[in-house]
């Protein structure tokens, strides 16, 4: 028997950082080798993301993952049984052809995904590597630049505000433990900053700070812009502002407006491009995440065409880390930047491969979690294993979180001189023009 042989596949229903049932796979080798993949989810998804199997009905509130659980048992670990682990590329596609759909809506992503991730864990063990640098080779020294939360709200904060993710990106730091450490001031100024202005302090999904009491999203980027200064940055020098917008859950399909519910504003998608605009042309934002809604393509278009040269305009619920879907956005040159979410699709080959067309079309691959998380740190892992160069898991509290960022400072610590931090170069380099 070959001692990388895939022997054992065994799954169970665990929990995620919102008290919901997840998929967890553990997969061992001939040699004793073992790989656990857990497997994230998330609250704004996108309609075009890979099928999330629950089992409804009303037990955990429908939210149980015991059908996913008996796929992996009955039908997926059979088929990987005997299987080489270091074939990521085979692994997954045997589950491909099982599933045969093309949303894995069959077998359920969640149950591929933890076996995918399970594997390259697995297989990483087995030749002794740590996993970014088993599957990114020795090559793979780029540390991602950390895109934080700071404020959380949207489908994240029970709405209190519509605008989902208020984050920073460290700009002057020379390694990411610096940067990194610069988003830790920020966070501890914003609580101060919240106790001044009386607002309670509580935290949202992601471990940023739940905007209480806001009358307006504006708000937020005024709390933020503040929150930088008070820890003695520069805002826009030091450290930029990057917004999710999670657009597409107040999108009105029907009407094509945007709705701002805590304004009671609403908006045609030029007057939202205006606003996006207006906000750039006031604060340091340097980067928007699904500013137009995932149906909305002509709107995404139209804020490519008015800030594609100097913010970095992610397409999350838009292009779902789905090949095909980022493909139509570089053909009909919409936004320049694209978030990976493994579960999105549902493999690591997959995961692969759209940072790849990514990052061969030009635009910026951002490698991010889910609202939903586990202590699971692959993320960190595929960002420095594919050279991705930036990294979104949501705020420095809460360990589901402090999981990811900790790890990146193990490896960065691992790799010493040979780690390369991009900084504020993976902006510039790419040509967009932050600091003007
Ligand atoms: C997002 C993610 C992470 P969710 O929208 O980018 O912040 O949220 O996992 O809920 O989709
Ligand atoms: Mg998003």
């Amino acid at each position: 028997m070959e001692e990388y042989g895939i022997k054992a596949v065994t799954a169970r229903q665990i929990y995620n950082s919102r008290a919901n049932p997840t998929v967890e796979v553990d997969i061992v080798l001939n040699d004793g080798s073992m790989g656990r993949g857990m497997v994230p989810s998330g609250a704004s998804t996108g309609r075009y993301e890979a099928v999330e199997l629950r089992d409804g009905g009303s037990h955990l509130g429908g939210k149980g993952v015991q059908t996913a659980v008996r796929n992996v048992r009955e039908t997926i670990a059979p088929a990987l049984i005997g299987m080489d682990a270091r074939d990521q590329k085979a692994v997954d596609a045997v589950m491909l052809e099982l599933d045969g759909t093309p949303d894995k809506s069959r077998l359920g992503a969640n149950a591929i995904l933890a076996c995918s991730m399970a594997t390259a864990w697995a297989a990483a063990a087995h030749t002794r590597l740590p996993l970014y640098a088993y599957l990114g080779g020795a090559l793979a020294t780029t540390i991602p630049v950390p895109m934080i939360q700071i404020i959380g709200g949207g489908a994240h904060a029970a709405n209190a505000i519509d605008v989902q993710d208020f984050l920073v990106i460290p700009l002057s730091a020379s390694t990411f433990t610096a940067g990194y450490e610069m988003a830790v001031n920020v966070y501890q100024a914003a609580k101060r900053v919240f106790a001044k202005k009386g607002k309670p302090l509580s935290v949202a999904d992601e471990g940023g700070f739940w905007p209480s009491d806001f009358t307006t999203n504006e708000e937020g980027l005024a709390l933020l812009t503040e929150s930088i200064a008070r820890a003695g940055y520069t805002p826009g020098k030091d450290i930029g502002i990057a917004l999710d917008i999670a657009s597409s859950e107040f999108y009105d399909e029907k009407t094509g407006r945007y709705r701002f519910a805590l304004e009671k504003r609403d908006f045609s998608r030029e007057e939202f491009v205006d606003l996006l605009a207006d906000w750039v042309g006031r604060y340091p934002i340097i980067s928007i995440e699904d500013g137009a809604s995932e149906f909305d393509w002509e709107g995404a278009r139209l804020l490519t065409e008015r800030l594609g040269d100097r913010v970095q305009l992610i397409g999350d619920d838009l292009f779902t880390t789905n090949v095909g879907r980022i493909r139509k956005g570089v053909t009909e040159h919409t936004y320049n930047s694209v978030l990976v979410k493994p579960n999105q699709i549902g493999t690591i080959t997959e995961t692969f491969e759209a940072i790849a067309v990514t990052k061969n079309n030009g635009y910026l691959p951002v490698i991010s979690a889910r609202s939903g998380e586990t202590e699971d740190a692959i993320i960190v892992h595929l960002a420095i294993a594919s050279s991705a160069g930036q990294l979104k898991v949501g705020s420095v509290a809460r360990s589901e979180r402090t999981a990811k960022w900790n790890e990146a400072i193990r490896i960065e610590e691992a790799l010493g001189a040979s780690a390369h931090y991009p900084s504020a170069g993976v902006f510039t380099d790419a040509g967009l023009r932050i600091f003007s």
